[in-house]
């Protein structure tokens, strides 16, 4: 055996802990280093009255799942423990940013002490393992009108329970890795879809209804909140790339990993009504604003306060030059493509 290819064969008997394997990154992650050819993937599932591992069922018999929750720390502890793994790539969150301000408390026991106990634990045990953060463009809060890109040195200001909950985190994991000489590194993801994507989001749920509207198991319009807000949407599939990458350098540090191209929600239902061949012709203001069916002249979106945020951010967009540079990472899906990839999946079912 070549040394190149026995180095290979050692990095593919690493062991990889996910956290939010049931997710869209955590499956798709694990879908991927199954692709690689790892053979040790573990995952932390939760304790669910109702199936909750759709987005893992084509691969469930090749994982090791624990169940463990990263509200209890007792749980984690174990999981770490018996697994002592390699990876731990910490995905689990409470990740809706309108229900962050509902479940508060939930939030932040999940999204910063749930990454403090793992980074606690492995630094107790002594261990080599190598962690990943998923942080979030919602830790800048309203920093850019759409010309400055937000890049790793932007001062954040998070204007969501989630983001605070996420900029603590990834704090926590900048003191530890300075402190301790963890192998840490967090990425500020910036919004990433995909068919995993749960309905909740306004992306999935904008293409669930065309899906649905299609088929005809839907007469009734989409009701949506803050039309005008603009993301920077990417692919999950690209996004999960990148974070493999990042654990695979000599030195740990934190990474944007965005398109560097912002769209509104409204741009999202033009395009994606655009591919079933629907216009989409607005009239209408803030609460009044409606979209409808040129051909038709049938009222297909309605705005209802009640999707609305407390507080949201108006425009996110990153800049990813970092990561391009150093991980020799690059974005490879374009807005339009994402969306004809969501709509075609959306369409089969
Ligand atoms: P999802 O909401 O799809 O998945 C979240 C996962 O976390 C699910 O597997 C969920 O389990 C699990 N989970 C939630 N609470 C707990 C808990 N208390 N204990 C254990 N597991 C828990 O998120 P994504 O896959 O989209 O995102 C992955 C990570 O990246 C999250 O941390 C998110 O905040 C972050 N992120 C995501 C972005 C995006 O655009 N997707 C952008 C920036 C950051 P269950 O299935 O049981 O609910
Ligand atoms: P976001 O994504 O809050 O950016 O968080 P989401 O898709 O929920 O909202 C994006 C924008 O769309 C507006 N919007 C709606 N949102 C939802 N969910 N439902 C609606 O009906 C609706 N109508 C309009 C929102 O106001 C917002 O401006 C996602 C999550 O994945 C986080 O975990 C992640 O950290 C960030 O992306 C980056």
């Amino acid at each position: 055996m070549s040394q190149s290819s026995e180095q290979s064969f050692g990095e593919l008997n690493k062991k990889w802990l996910i956290t939010g394997i049931t997710g869209q990154d955590g499956s798709i992650l694990a879908n991927y280093l199954l692709e690689l050819g790892y053979k040790y993937i573990y995952g932390v599932i939760r304790r669910c009255s109702t199936f909750n591992t759709k987005n893992i069922d084509s691969i469930f018999d090749k994982l090791t799942l624990f169940h463990g929750d990263l509200t209890d720390s007792y749980s984690i502890r174990k999981i770490i423990f018996d697994c002592k793994p390699d990876y731990i790539v910490n995905f689990a969150a409470q990740s809706h940013v309108k229900v962050s301000h509902c479940l508060e408390q939930y939030t932040f026991n999940t999204n910063t002490l749930g990454i403090l106990y793992i980074l606690q634990t492995v630094k107790d045990l002594g261990l080599s393992t190598k962690i990943y953060q998923a942080s979030t463009s919602e830790m800048y809060g309203n920093m850019t009108d759409g010309k400055l890109l937000l890049n790793e040195n932007t001062v954040m200001k998070p204007v969501s329970i989630y983001g605070i909950s996420k900029l603590a985190a990834q704090q926590i994991c900048d003191m530890y890795r300075d402190a301790y000489g963890m192998f840490i590194v967090s990425s500020i993801l910036f919004n990433h879809e995909s068919s995993k994507r749960g309905y909740t989001f306004v992306t999935q749920k904008i293409i669930k209804y065309i899906a649905n509207y299609v088929n005809k198991k839907t007469t009734k319009p989409l009701e949506l909140g803050n039309l005008n807000a603009k993301r920077d949407w990417g692919s999950a599939y690209d996004y999960v790339k990148s974070i493999y990458l990042m654990l695979q350098q000599e030195k740990p540090t934190n990474y944007v990993i965005a398109t560097g191209k912002t769209h509104s929600v409204k741009e999202f239902i033009e395009i994606a009504f655009n591919l079933v061949g629907i216009t989409i012709v607005w009239s209408g203001e803030k609460e009044d604003e409606i979209g409808t069916c040129k051909e038709t002249n049938k009222i297909l979106i309605k705005v209802n306060p009640k999707y609305y945020r407390d507080i949201d951010i108006d425009c996110l967009i990153g800049d990813s030059c970092k990561a391009q540079k150093e991980l020799n990472w690059s974005n490879s899906t374009s807005f339009n493509e994402l969306i004809q990839e969501m709509l075609a999946e959306a369409l089969k079912n």
